[in-house]
């Protein structure tokens, strides 16, 4: 009999909550936790394999630095040493911006991140690059336009709404809300709600929506654009909410007057009057959506997520219960950063600003290849795995094995630590404190702080305390008073009252905090993931702290305290505060107050998505006669996450989907291997026909091409995606459309 612990999954956003049982330091046995007050005791298949992501035989030991006879052990002293020396000679020639952080987009552990980039601003550096700009930035750039602020994106109030328009969203499998099945399962059955799915295939949500437009791959602009176009034309403008909460209707309504938006839909392959009655439900129900991948990792990505925020805003459906909402955090996830002022950083080679504070993983082989003297020449990669998750792998190898340092933080010898001067072990999600700040509900705000309850087989550290030590040794961190760790010693409030005092006197020491709390209560704690939780909550912003009130915490000095009490009481995660359900316009950050519409830059953008025009790009296509998604979430994959193959062992995990109906046209049949050809390069792999994808569109699983004990799992579909295949403004990749081409294997 092993000993049941709470903690939570780490495998995707949702983080649910899990019990595990742990014998002989092992996890044996997983289910869903039902005291979590979010997922309720839901658990997809991927949480209840979690011991194939903790225990394998890839898992790293001790510190290790390649040298010409492969990769030998050394010690943590010669690590940082060597690491930090290396660095610094690095930046000193040839200038900060050489260095750039790769890593806090994780789905489990995300303390990382604040040390991670405290460290890179030591160096000078602004060059943070994460997966979240290779989803997510265009669409929290629009919400920054509209919003005032790029973390304040808003979310679909699912359950508040009676309609739901999912967008390249196949929440069925992917989740991205909790306990998504079920959830849809619900809504869908529910005769007063309307699920719309838009999807180019029937995929397993489609399946279940009352209403599923069944669009051309690749035409959401163009049916976004058509969409605004028939809400004003019709006159299904909600006018009083416009007068109220809407700054810029009158400067972008004439950009759609005018519009066929009837040949438009015709294009996009779709019935003219169920789209009508589509909008005309928007305008008299309280409506919400939820795009996902389909539309952020596509052609004209970023201009989609500004559409989508104009369709949902003038029909009176944004910032309002039911409708698309900004959640309240203790900690948002990303930052703000303005591309028009001089101040904000661009790529040096490619010329992308940051967005979010965030630069796109696309375009980092090019910035490492430029030539240029301030290229980019060291990276510290935690926690992510670009040589197999990112675009166009072919490029990233080519650009990493250029490097002059590269540091890999990691679990697992993973394909990019195989490139790594340095592999440095980390503790994992079940070895560690460490929790999440993915935001995603509302008005409730979640939080969990997990706990070790597996011990390390070897020398792992938390990732903070890595960096922590390379900082250290590069003279980042300011000496500490003795007064500081006594007060550590003695109690929490003293501590606070000294660190107070020393960030009173040392104003310069605030740039270090993570590390100094890390050095002192963290040492007292055992953790420096811990003991920067107390002091984020004893830090929290006035807006935070209004919401821990109205869920149940006392207002006063105390109340950071009080919180991290509650986060230690409660393993199973709990609901640390409560957004203000009645005036979510509150929380917008723009001057006035209101909902701004307009973007002057994206204008001319506009205006290129015409149908004729986009018919000339999507049609013409000789060579490439499919279109590929690189990228499909089913049970069988968690981005790079799993590593011991075992836990797919007899599934037909990662093959090429194809329709019958071009399977025949083609003479190909279920079970042959295919050569899938793009721009990028060409992969062999097994053919599944079936209905679950529609004509001309072929999908394989991300995930996959897994090097594991000498062996290769599946094929790497980011062998098949160009990194310059992009989109114009976030530099996010075209995952879901790369023309290709299919053909037997002789
Ligand atoms: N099983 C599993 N679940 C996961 C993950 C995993 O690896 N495995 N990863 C997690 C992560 S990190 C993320 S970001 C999420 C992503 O979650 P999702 O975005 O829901 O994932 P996808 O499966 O890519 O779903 C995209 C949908 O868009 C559709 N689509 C393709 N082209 C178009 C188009 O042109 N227009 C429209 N409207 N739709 C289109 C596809 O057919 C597909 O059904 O999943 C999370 N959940
Ligand atoms: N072709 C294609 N590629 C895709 C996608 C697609 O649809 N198509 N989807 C993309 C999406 S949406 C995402 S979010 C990315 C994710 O891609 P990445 O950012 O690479 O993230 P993961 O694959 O989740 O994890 C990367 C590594 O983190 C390590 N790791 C996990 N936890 C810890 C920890 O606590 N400490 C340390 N040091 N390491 C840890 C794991 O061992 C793993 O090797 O993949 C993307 N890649
Ligand atoms: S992978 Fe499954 S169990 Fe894990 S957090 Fe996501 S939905 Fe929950
Ligand atoms: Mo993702």
């Amino acid at each position: 009999m092993g000993t049941w612990h709470k903690t939570g999954c780490v495998l995707c956003a949702q983080n649910c909550g899990l019990e595990v049982e742990v014998e002989d330091n092992r996890i044996v046995k997983v289910k869903g936790d039902k005291d979590n007050p979010r997922s309720q005791g839901y658990v997809c298949r991927k949480g209840l394999n979690i011991a194939y992501h903790q225990h394998h035989e890839d898992r790293l030991k001790y510190p290790l630095k390649r040298t010409d006879n492969g990769f030998e052990r050394i010690s943590w002293e010669q690590a940082i040493e060597e690491i930090a020396a290396k660095l610094k000679e690095i930046v000193d020639k040839n200038g900060p911006g050489s260095y750039a952080y790769m890593g806090g987009g994780g789905q489990g552990c995300h303390f990382e991140a604040a040390s991670g980039v405290t460290l890179m601003k030591a160096i000078g550096s602004k060059y943070h690059y994460t997966a979240l700009g290779q989803e997510l930035t265009g669409q929290f750039w629009a919400h920054g336009r509209a919003t005032g602020k790029q973390y304040k994106f808003t979310i679909p109030d699912e359950h508040n709404c009676d309609m739901l328009v999912g967008i390249g969203w196949n929440g069925m499998v992917s989740h991205q809300i909790p306990r998504a099945p079920i959830f849809l399962r619900e809504f869908s059955k529910n005769p007063d709600k309307l699920l719309v799915i838009i999807d180019p295939r029937k995929s397993e949500t489609a399946e279940v929506a009352d209403i599923h437009l069944a669009i051309k791959p690749g035409t959401d602009a163009l049916l976004t654009k058509a969409m605004i176009a028939i809400v004003i034309n019709e006159g299904w403008i909600d006018e009083e909410y416009i007068k109220n909460h809407v700054t810029g209707y009158d400067e972008i309504k004439n950009w759609f007057i005018g519009f066929d938006a009837e040949a438009a839909v015709e294009f996009c392959d779709l019935d003219y009057e169920q789209v009508r009655e589509v909008c005309r439900q928007l305008r008299i129900r309280k409506a919400c959506y939820h795009p996902d991948l389909g539309v952020y990792m596509n052609r004209h990505s970023t201009l989609i997520s500004y559409l989508e925020i104009i369709l949902f805003t003038i029909t009176g459906n944004f910032c309002v219960p039911g409708g698309n909402v900004i959640p309240g955090m203790l900690m948002p996830i990303v930052g703000h950063s303005d591309e028009r002022e001089e101040k904000t950083w661009r790529t040096q080679a490619t010329g992308y600003p940051a967005l979010s504070a965030i630069f796109p993983p696309n375009v980092m082989p090019e910035e490492i290849m430029s030539g240029r003297p301030d290229r980019l020449r060291a990276v510290m990669c935690c926690q992510s795995n670009p040589l197999r998750s990112y675009a166009d792998t072919t490029a990233y190898e080519e650009a990493f094995s250029k490097l002059e340092l590269l540091v890999v933080c990691e679990l697992a010898m993973t394909e990019t630590a195989k490139f790594a001067h340095y592999v440095l072990p980390s503790k994992s999600g079940y070895e560690s404190w460490d929790g999440t700040f993915f935001p995603w509900t509302w008005p409730g705000i979640y939080f969990q702080m997990r706990r070790p309850i597996v011990e390390p087989e070897g020398e792992q550290l938390e990732i903070g305390e890595i960096h922590m030590r390379i900082a250290d040794k590069m003279g980042f961190i300011p000496d500490i008073p003795e007064s500081l760790y006594a007060a550590a010693k003695e109690n929490r409030l003293k501590f606070g009252m000294e660190l107070m005092n020393f960030g009173k006197e040392n104003p310069s020491a605030l740039k270090s905090m993570p590390f100094i709390v890390s050095k002192t209560l963290g040492k007292e704690m055992g953790s420096g993931n811990k003991a920067n939780l107390w002091a984020m909550l004893m830090a929290a912003p006035g807006s935070f702290k209004k919401c821990a009130v109205r869920a149940g915490f006392n207002k006063g000095p105390l109340m950071g305290e009080e919180i991290f009490n509650a986060i230690i009481e409660h393993p199973e995660g709990l609901w640390i505060g409560e957004s203000d359900t009645e005036n979510n316009f509150a929380d917008l950050s723009t001057e006035d107050k209101k909902v701004n519409v307009y973007i002057p830059e994206m204008k001319d953008w506009l205006a290129e998505i015409e149908t004729e025009k986009e018919r000339t790009v999507i049609e013409n296509n000789a060579e490439y006669p499919f279109i590929l998604s690189s990228g499909r979430h089913i049970s069988y994959n968690a981005n790079t996450l799993m590593r011991n193959p075992a836990w797919n062992e007899g599934k037909r995990a990662c093959t090429c989907i194809m329709n019958p109906a071009d399977a025949e046209k083609y003479g190909l049949k279920d079970g042959d291997m295919v050569r899938v050809t793009t721009e990028a390069g060409s992969v062999e792999v097994e053919l599944e026909v079936t209905e679950q994808t529609c004509r001309r569109y072929v999908m394989i699983p991300h995930g996959f091409g897994l090097e594991f004990q000498g062996s290769t799992y599946g094929v790497n579909a980011n062998r098949l995606a160009k990194n310059t295949h992009r989109d114009r403004f976030a530099g996010t990749p075209f995952h879901r459309y790369i023309p290709c081409r299919v053909e037997p294997v002789k």
